[in-house]
């Protein structure tokens, strides 16, 4: 066969249930009729999730970048809010939707995550909040960030975005900081095709939360608060929990992906990982760093000529984009983004595959 003809490899694919599973659950939805409004698959899920997950609260919403911008109005935060440029842009718009402004702090050479060292000198008297981001699902330095906002008074939300399944010192990392975010988007390693949660200690937070994503309503539905739409519908949880399902295999099945990648392409010197502790990754991303930026348009260039398509996540760095753009520098995010790609990782992709991207890499 044609190269050419191969069918498209991209970055990633969603990680489908069974047809069969998913249709059984829509059964019962049209046998109840509801759609939405805290219907009894949203129910199940967030407490299968918490079970799953072993966590105390879990508000199921329609996207992370929803539960963002719900844990920034659930804690009330204003002024100004410390977190990274080198994270997906919804990180930033989440901020700015809730009409705060996002201070950047560079990031880490290996961990990829908000450099610690560096955020005090970021903190004002307007700052209310750190907002760092595990990127990849790489656990941030979580001791580090929690004594400076002890220090400062400052609030702590985790853009868990990548971070679902991943355990941290014995508990779901998705339990440190006030409140963490994280989402169920399609491209995700846990889908239910869009969606997200937000998951914290906090009973009373959690309760808000519950009122913000329903208008602001209590259980009478008198409205006590001043919220928006973010409710999860029937349609998006069956598929979640049908997901739920399959997720022990998908995590397995990626662990081995990755390492299999690892194995093949450290062969070549000029090809970098992230550092990571293997026991608190969920494996949901394969992102390398190239030599530099035309390496990775050679390698980006040969692999798309294979109809094979990785992603620049991220980039560019967000102190690069219009909308955020400040005028410090951030050296270590810039030279990230110019030079990382993710490859492609996902259920049914094939070990052969995978050793033919690694040929076409190391002959870039
Ligand atoms: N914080 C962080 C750190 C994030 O990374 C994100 C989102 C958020 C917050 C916000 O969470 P959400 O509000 O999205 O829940 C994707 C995702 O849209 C986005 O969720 C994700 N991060 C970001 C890193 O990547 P794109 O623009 O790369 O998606 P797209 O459409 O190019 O898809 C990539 C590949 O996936 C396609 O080539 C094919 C495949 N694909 C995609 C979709 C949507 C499928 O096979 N099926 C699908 O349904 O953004």
């Amino acid at each position: 066969m044609q190269e050419n003809n191969r069918k498209p490899i991209y970055v990633t694919q969603p990680s489908l249930p069974p047809l069969n599973e998913y249709i059984s659950m829509l059964e019962g939805v049209w046998e109840r009729g509801i759609l939405t409004h805290n219907g009894p698959l949203v129910q199940q899920l967030e407490k299968d999730l918490i079970k799953y997950l072993g966590i105390k609260n879990l508000v199921a919403v329609t996207s992370g970048t929803i539960a963002l911008q719900l844990a920034i109005r659930a804690l009330n935060l204003e002024g100004e809010i410390i977190t990274t440029p080198f994270t997906w842009i919804a990180t930033a718009s989440a901020i700015m939707w809730e009409k705060c402004k996002p201070v950047f702090v560079d990031v880490q050479p290996d961990t990829f995550n908000i450099d610690p060292n560096k955020i005090e000198e970021k903190i004002t008297d307007s700052t209310s909040a750190i907002l760092p981001v595990h990127v990849f699902s790489n656990p941030c330095d979580i001791e580090a960030i929690q004594e400076i906002a002890d220090k400062h008074k400052l609030k702590v939300i985790y853009d868990a975005a990548h971070a679902m399944c991943v355990e941290y010192n014995g508990k779901s990392l998705l339990e440190y900081g006030d409140i963490s975010a994280t989402s169920f988007h399609a491209t995700k390693i846990f889908q239910s095709g869009e969606g997200g949660a937000c998951v914290t200690t906090d009973n009373h937070i959690s309760d808000r939360l519950r009122r913000l994503r329903f208008f602001g309503h209590d259980d009478n539905k008198d409205i006590v608060d001043e919220g928006m739409n973010g409710k999860m519908t029937e349609i998006h949880a069956a598929l979640g929990l049908s997901s739920l399902k399959w997720l022990n295999n998908v995590l397995r099945d990626r662990r081995d992906k990755y390492e299999l990648y690892v194995d093949l392409l450290s062969k070549s010197s000029k090809i970098k990982f992230q550092r990571f502790p293997p026991e608190s990754y969920n494996y949901s991303y394969m992102p390398v760093l190239l030599e530099d930026e035309n390496h990775l348009h050679a390698v980006l260039n040969h692999l798309n000529k294979h109809n094979i398509y990785p992603r620049r996540y991220f980039y560019p760095a967000l102190n690069t984009v219009e909308a955020v753009t400040t005028a410090d520098s951030f050296p270590v995010a810039d030279d990230l983004a110019s030079r990382i790609l993710c490859l492609p990782l996902f259920y049914t992709l094939k070990k052969k595959d995978i050793e033919h991207i690694c040929t076409l890499i190391i002959n870039s």
